[in-house]
Formats: C-alpha cells, structure tokens, sequence
C-alpha cells in the first residue's frame, strides 16, 4: 500500500512529493471516453462497476498518488429531490430552481446509505482494489447552493446573490439543509472506506471575504467538526481563494488546497502548521517537457517549508489536456521531489 499522500496530509515525511490530480478521471483521457461512449454520465455516476473502472485509470495510466472516487458533487443535490439533467456539450441543468421556501421545503435531508448507495458501494468495490488511498468528497454548501438556486452554472451568480442580500435568512435555511445532507453522506462516504475527504469549494472566490466569513465558512466549518470522528485527512479547496486564505485555514481542514493564482510559498506562510496541497495552472501542462519539469521543480522548490505538501493542479486538469503532458508531470514530481 502506497501511504504517501495519507503522510503528507498530516505533515510526516515523505520519500517524495505525492501527486493527484483533481478530475484525474474524466474526459482527457480516451479510455474515459470509452467507458463514457455507451452510458450517459448520470449513469456512469450511478453504476459502481463503471465508476471503480474509470477511477482506477488515471492511477494505473499515469501513476497518481491517490485516487479520487468517480462520481459529481451534484449527485447529492439530486439525491435531495432537486432532478437534475446533463445535456451533451453542455453543464448541468436542474429545472426547479430553489428560489423560495416552498422549493426549499420541498428538498429532503437523505439517509445516504439509501439514496446514494451506488456511492458507498463504488467505495467499498474501489478498496478491494487500489493500492494507493482512495479520497471521497463532496461539493461545499455555498457552491451547490449556486447550482441549486440558479439551475445550472452561472457567470454571474445574479440569483444566488440576490437571495444572499435579499433574502439571508432563506439562504441560510438552504445551506443548513444542504449542510445537513452533506455531513450525512460524508460519513457514509467515511464508513464505507473513504480515507480522506475532500470539499470542493469551487465558486467560494465570487464572495467578498465579509461574505464568504458570513454566508459560507460556518457550513464548512460545521461539516468538518463532524468528521473529526473518523480522524482522516480533511481537505477544504476553494477555487481562487488567495484573498479568503486567512479564513480558510480556520475552517477546520488539515489540508488546504490551493489555486494557481497565489504563489505557494505565500500561500504556506499563511496556512502555518497545515498541509498544503496544488497548485500547478492546468494549462501549464502544455509547456514543452523541459520547461514544464522546470516549473514543477520551482514549484515543489518553493513548497519546501510547508508541513506536508501534496502536488495537484491549481483546479481541474482541463479536457484537451493530452494524456502524455499529465504523465511528464507525475514523472517529473516524482523524480525531482526524491529525498
Ligand atoms: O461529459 C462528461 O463525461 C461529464 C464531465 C464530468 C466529469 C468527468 C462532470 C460534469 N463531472 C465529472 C466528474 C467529477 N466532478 C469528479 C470526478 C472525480 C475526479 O476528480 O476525477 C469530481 C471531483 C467532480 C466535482 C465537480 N463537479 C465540481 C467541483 C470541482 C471543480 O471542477 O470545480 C463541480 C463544480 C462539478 C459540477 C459539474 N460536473 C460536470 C460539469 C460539466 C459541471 C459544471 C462545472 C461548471 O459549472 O463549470
């Protein structure tokens, strides 16, 4: 068994820097493609056999430190009584938009060994074979909570900002239910073998410090205090929170992860005694090989002083990506991380 990533989450050394990728699994990758061609996604995510195959790939093609269980931050939205509909070439779409209490009323708090069975039994399939640990996750509050009050993805986040300066008390009823929801699926995720959890916060860095420490922190907050019981690595991402960093760190998350838009060296000093974990540009993995091993050598250089580092991208490696590029970076961290 291959531990590195579960050492550098709590800051032991390491013979070298572990790497994964965030969406690791997903559509760069031809083999993907493949499984992808003859189910829709919605059933890719709801059949633990395909899941367990598409999650092993990036691990057994390209050498990741960790795999990250296949499966989409909304499946819980919908597993909550919010339908939701992936179209071909374009985002999610969830038609009943939660926009006031009767929707919000509607929604339900699922026993998630019920409703999102497929996930627990991917998890448990998934243990039986990986060598390297398996990370579950979920979506933060605030960032399904975008998804849910605006029906899809959003540029603007018009409606959800509306609600959070017009309507506080019923945005705070959504993220108390969504928060609900989540910490009971995260520890399902927990007990059917999950050893490391992750939040994806991706939207969090629209919100103004102020807000962010108001509306959407205190959810994270209260998810993470009730994972501590299973004393696993607790991983917090929010997507371009350089300025929310000093909030963050008191979220309750042993390892924060970082996007590229903040040097990480920076970024270690004010995350302190925590792991850290990123944060490559994705489309720096179009460098030419010299330059792009380069950089990671600069980079994993300037992570030095942190407690515990964990190499990934600054975001989602993107779909164009060759497959090739991703292998020199795992490669390449590797190699010029061995001590
Ligand atoms: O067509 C396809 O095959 C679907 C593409 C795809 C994939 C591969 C989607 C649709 N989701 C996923 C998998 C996925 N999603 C994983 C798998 C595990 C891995 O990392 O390998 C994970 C962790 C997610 C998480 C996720 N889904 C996030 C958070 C991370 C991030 O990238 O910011 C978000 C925001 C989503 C929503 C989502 N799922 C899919 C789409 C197109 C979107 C919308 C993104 C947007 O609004 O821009």
């Amino acid at each position: 068994m291959n531990d590195t990533f579960l050492k550098a989450c709590r800051g032991e050394k390491t013979a070298y820097t572990p790497i994964w990728m965030m969406r690791q699994a997903g559509r760069y990758l031809p083999e993907y493609q493949k499984v992808r061609g003859n189910v829709t996604f919605l059933e890719l995510c709801k059949s633990p056999e395909l899941c367990v195959e598409v999650t092993l790939q990036p691990v057994d093609l390209l050498g990741m430190d960790a795999a990250i269980l296949f499966s989409d931050i909304l499946i819980l939205m919908e597993a909550m009584g919010a339908p939701l509909e992936f179209h071909e070439g374009s985002g999610p779409i969830f038609r009943q938009t939660i926009r006031d209490q009767a929707a919000l009323d509607r929604l339900i708090v699922p026993d998630a060994d019920e409703a999102t069975g497929f996930v627990m039994e991917t998890i448990r399939l998934l243990r039986q074979e990986l060598q390297v640990p398996l990370i579950g996750f979920a979506g933060a509050p605030f960032t399904c909570a975008t998804y849910l009050i605006e029906g899809g993805s959003s540029k603007v986040f018009w409606e959800t900002k509306k609600m959070m300066y017009r309507e506080p008390e019923l945005f705070h009823n959504l993220m108390s239910k969504i928060t609900d929801s989540t910490i009971l699926y995260l520890q399902a995720q927990a007990r059917a073998g999950a050893q490391a959890l992750q939040l994806f916060d991706s939207w969090a860095g629209i919100l103004a410090p102020c807000d962010f420490a108001e509306f959407a922190l205190p959810y994270v907050q209260k998810i993470l205090a009730a994972l501590k019981q299973f004393d696993i690595p607790l991983i917090y991402f929010a997507n371009n929170g350089a300025t929310l960093l000093d909030l963050s760190v008191a979220s309750g998350a042993d390892v924060i992860g970082l996007d590229w838009r903040i040097p990480i060296g920076e970024a270690i000093k004010k995350v302190g005694n925590k792991a850290v974990q990123g944060n490559l540009d994705p489309f720096a993995l179009l460098l030419p090989k010299d330059r792009l091993r380069e950089r990671i050598g600069r980079l994993l250089e300037d992570a030095g002083n942190a407690h515990g580092h964990i190499f990934n991208l600054g975001h989602g490696i993107h779909q164009f990506t060759p497959p090739e590029q991703a292998k020199i970076a795992v490669d390449a961290v590797h190699e010029l991380s061995s001590r």
